[in-house]
């Protein structure tokens, strides 16, 4: 069966953007001919500082978030990635296959590291790599993710396809992303040119899994918009990055098209659609957040999830890393 695998960064709590983006993909695969593995990519969120408590905490409650929006630990493996030291074993080696040249053009290190590039942790530079060992160490070939992955993805490709050519073997798949619907790219409430990002310093650009029904109403209220009514067909929101961002939200809440969000409210001022928004937000958030305040409860359910998760894990992935180390030539491998 084709496999598939994917990860979220605790480096903050949920956004709307995770759960559309990713989190929602992640649950319609689990029920498809799919083995999956959904992950809590710890070692990723630390390129960049994480506070100790925080880590914890933010691991803890993805964990909530995959289990309240419809990840089914009997039908998907679920796992912290620092618990199944593999993936570390093999970014190790991708490490040692990647060039300098292909991780100098990833987009995501120039935006994470900013200005003062010289200052980012190595880690951050290598992310890329540890990436593709999440993906390959479970030889997986599918991985839906949102648009801003797809670079990353097309470096695990480049690298399976170096190691497969160095070493003369046909080991690691060429994995497909699976990048689908209406809401790959959830924009910042804030700024439609932004991706929503759980790192974003304004907590007004994104809706968090965790906000309550207020909060959810006001920070979609006060979303950035331009004055125009809703156009009544998709191609109406083009050079409308705010309005257009606000539509994809609610087609992908709704589960519709975007032209059959507009052929329900085009013609229709923001002073109408964003409650009609809100409204839509909490109805499908809230019995989410809810579930996720419940599991935090009591973490040690939690803590034993996961540690079943690495043992499952472990199933897979040893028996991938000790090939590659014979592959390689290590003695013991
Ligand atoms: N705004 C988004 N729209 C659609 N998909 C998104 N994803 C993230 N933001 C959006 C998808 O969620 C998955 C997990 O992403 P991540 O947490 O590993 O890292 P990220 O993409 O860097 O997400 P954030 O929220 O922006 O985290 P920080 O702020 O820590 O960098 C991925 O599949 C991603 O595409």
């Amino acid at each position: 069966t084709p496999r598939v695998f994917s990860g979220i960064q605790p480096s903050g709590g949920l956004t709307l953007g995770n759960y559309l983006g990713a989190i929602k993909r992640f649950v319609s695969m689990q029920d498809e001919a799919f083995e999956t593995i959904y992950c809590m990519v710890d070692l990723h969120a630390i390129t960049v500082w994480q506070d100790p408590a925080a880590l914890r905490h933010n691991t803890r409650e993805l964990a909530a978030g995959y289990i309240a929006a419809g990840i089914d630990v009997e039908k998907s493996i679920l796992i912290n990635q620092s618990q199944v030291p593999e993936h570390a074993q093999l970014a190790w080696i991708f490490n040692c296959v990647a060039r300098m040249g292909w991780m100098q053009r990833m987009t995501q290190f120039k935006d994470k590291a900013g200005k003062n590039a010289q200052n980012a942790s190595l880690g951050l530079f290598g992310y890329p790599a540890l990436m593709a060992a999440d993906i390959l160490i479970y030889h997986a070939t599918h991985v839906p993710v949102g648009e801003d992955q797809k670079q990353h993805l097309e470096l695990t490709r480049d690298i399976a396809t170096k190691f497969n050519h160095d070493y003369k073997v046909d080991f690691f798949p060429i994995t497909e992303p699976v990048i689908e619907g209406v809401a790959t790219r959830v924009m910042s409430l804030r700024d439609g040119s932004k991706k929503m990002s759980k790192s974003d310093p304004s907590d007004a650009s994104r809706i968090n899994m965790t906000d309550d029904a207020d909060t959810i109403a006001k920070k979609i209220r006060k979303a950035k918009t331009d004055p125009d009514a809703l156009p009544s067909e998709a191609k109406g929101l083009e050079n409308r990055p705010e309005a257009r961002n606000l539509v994809n939200i609610y087609a992908a809440l709704a589960e519709l098209s975007v032209d059959q969000v507009l052929a329900e409210h085009g013609g229709a001022q923001f002073g109408t659609f964003k409650p009609a928004l809100a409204d839509l937000a909490v109805a499908k958030l809230a019995p989410i957040s809810s579930e996720m305040a419940r599991l935090m409860d009591d973490v040690t359910e939690i803590d034993r999830v996961l540690a079943r998760g690495a043992a499952q894990a472990r199933e897979i992935t040893a028996p991938i890393l000790k090939k590659t180390y014979d592959i390689i030539g290590m003695v013991g491998g």
